[in-house]
């Protein structure tokens, strides 16, 4: 399950000669890079959890934790290769558990605190995971109770290890031991984790990152945005997430030497005494939070100069946002249009402003391949808008177990289709100009419009539904389901149908922000249903 290749394609030879040669894959772990930066400065801070009491750690105190928490994984029969469902919110442990599952080759599965059951139990089952992390409780939940009814559908899963109170499971902070002799870790071309998509399918897709590729983006993005000894990141997007662990993120700061402080809620009233508290430096954001930051930042009371840069994306920040953050905040604006699945582009610190406001960056890499084309696969003239695809050093080859689904998502040449719509200008930055894919960008949340529509096909007074975009001056996008009720049923209200998804047991922000009843939807030639048309009945709708 380890070795790339067999559950997922992998890097042809020759391009894994190329990077190696390039000096992009340098045979590096994140097991090692943890232990040589213990060695090399054990005493400096590495990680601080400001909350419900302030905790730090140094790195040699992380190293040991690590090693203390692997062995006592080991002793309970996680092994190499073996998936482990994390879903803890940003907490210190978060960090220690992800480097314990590195030591042992252990691959952790980085689900979103907004999961529930549903997306759980479908982690746990198609990757046959053997444990699953969870807090006690968490924003009003109590995850023990959902861990109790995963377990009962997922065989597999024969551990739950709790932050805090286990209830019945097993408390984290018992599981640590001494440890023996250092398990056999991975090897850097292995797999280190499984990212989620943000899915265009019924259900989300797993991507295999390597130490080798995941370690590169990293050293790359720590290059562009400055990172050293001296960056305090302030992990504010949820610390599963990509964009916060990568771009440059609390993994790159970790690498650089620097300190992570990880802050529980995300609003400026949480986040802004803990930029001055802990002087921080460099931080993450999606648009729509970096517009509530800036908003906030002109009555703020906080000292907030000890920022220097904010990083935002994963969604298309407006022009006329971008120009406002800088004077707002007193720091540095750079935007960053990233993915799981790899590619990650920035703008540069030397970029004059015109570009930082305007487009959505480079990719890190001289051999990041960028291909834009139209609907044929060839490629459009420069400067012209088409459909973006990638490959390069940290670009997976295909997602975890889904050959089918990989066929249609990669081109034959190992080509990555993003989905993405995009143009490059003369001065060699992406414009992101929207979409291909079936795909809603909540603020930087993705929903797969089919997953929703499963959900609502379930509910017997429904015929047929069709999940859309519509847009939002403060989301950018929020999602609207169209509903044709069954003949003769009972007739139903919005609230209803929202209610029902959310008693599924899915993420709150998959739920429809709204429903409306509709007797047909638009048709396309073919005479399937086109949410080309359905966007643009709901963007005329709301412009009335
Ligand atoms: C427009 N669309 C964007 C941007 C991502 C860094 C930053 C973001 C992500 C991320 C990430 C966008 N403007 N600036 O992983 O390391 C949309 C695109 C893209 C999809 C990927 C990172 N930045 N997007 O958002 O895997 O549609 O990663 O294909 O969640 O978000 O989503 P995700």
């Amino acid at each position: 399950a380890l070795t790339p290749g067999v559950d997922a394609p992998t890097w042809p030879a020759e391009f894994a000669e190329r990077y190696r040669a390039a000096g992009y894959w340098r045979g590096e772990t994140f097991g090692g890079m943890l232990r040589e930066r213990a060695a090399a400065h054990p005493d400096r801070v590495a990680l601080v959890d400001p909350a419900p009491e302030r905790r730090t750690w140094t790195y040699r105190q992380l190293d040991e934790r690590a090693d203390r928490l692997a062995a006592g994984f080991a002793a309970r029969g996680i092994g190499k290769g073996d998936r482990v469902v994390l879903h803890l919110p940003n907490v210190g442990e978060f960090v220690e558990v992800v480097f314990a599952l590195f030591r042992i080759g252990a691959l952790p599965v980085y689900a979103l605190p907004a999961h529930r059951e549903t997306e759980i139990s479908y982690f746990c089952s198609f990757t046959e995971a053997v444990a699953y992390v969870i807090p006690d409780r968490h924003a009003g939940f109590d995850h023990r109770d959902l861990a109790s009814a995963v377990a009962r559908k997922a065989p597999s899963l024969r551990h739950v290890f709790v932050v805090g109170e286990p209830g019945e499971h097993t408390a984290l902070r018992e599981v640590a031991r001494a440890p023996e002799e250092p398990p056999a870790g991975p090897r850097a071309h292995e797999l280190a984790f499984l990212q989620l998509s943000g899915g265009t399918t019924g259900v989300p897709k797993l991507i295999p990152r390597t130490h080798d590729d995941y370690l590169y983006s990293l050293r790359g993005s720590n290059e562009i945005c400055g990172v050293g000894p001296g960056t305090r990141f302030l992990v504010v997007l949820p610390a599963a997430h990509n964009f916060p662990m990568s771009s440059p993120g609390w993994l790159g700061t970790l690498l650089a030497g620097g300190r992570v402080v990880m802050c529980p809620r995300p609003d400026p009233s949480t986040a802004f005494p803990l930029v001055a508290r802990e002087g921080i430096t460099m931080t993450g954001l999606v648009p729509p939070l970096a517009l509530v930051w800036t908003q906030a930042a002109a009555a703020a009371r906080e000292d907030l100069s000890h920022l220097e840069l904010v990083l935002v994306g994963g969604a298309k920040y407006s022009e006329e946002a971008a120009r406002r953050l800088r004077p707002a905040l007193g720091c540095r604006l750079m935007q960053v249009f990233g993915m799981a699945e790899g590619l990650v582009n920035y703008t540069r610190l030397d970029d004059d402003e015109e570009t930082v406001v305007t487009t959505q960056g480079r990719p890190i890499s001289p051999d990041d391949e960028i291909r834009i084309v139209d609907d044929d696969d060839r490629d459009v003239p420069e400067g012209e808008f088409g459909h973006l695809l990638t490959r390069g050093p940290y670009t997976i080859r295909g997602y975890w177990r889904a050959h089918k689904h990989n066929a249609r998502s990669f081109t034959p040449d190992g080509f990555y289709r993003t989905g993405d719509l995009v143009r490059r200008t003369p001065g060699g930055h992406l414009v992101v100009g929207g979409r291909a894919k079936d795909q809603i960008n909540r603020g930087g949340e993705k929903i797969a419009p089919e997953e929703v529509e499963n959900i609502i096909l379930a509910h017997p007074g429904v015929h047929d539904v069709s999940v859309v975009a519509v847009p939002d001056t403060y989301l950018g996008e929020r999602s609207l389901a169209y509903v044709i009720p069954r003949e003769g049923a009972a007739p139903l209200r919005p609230a209803q149908i929202r209610r029902f998804v959310r008693e599924r047991g899915i993420a709150a922000y998959k739920v429809p922000d709204l429903v409306e009843f509709v007797t047909a939807f638009p048709q396309t030639g073919i005479g399937k249903v086109s949410k080309k048309g359905l966007r643009s009945v709901a963007t005329a709708a709301d412009q009335q």
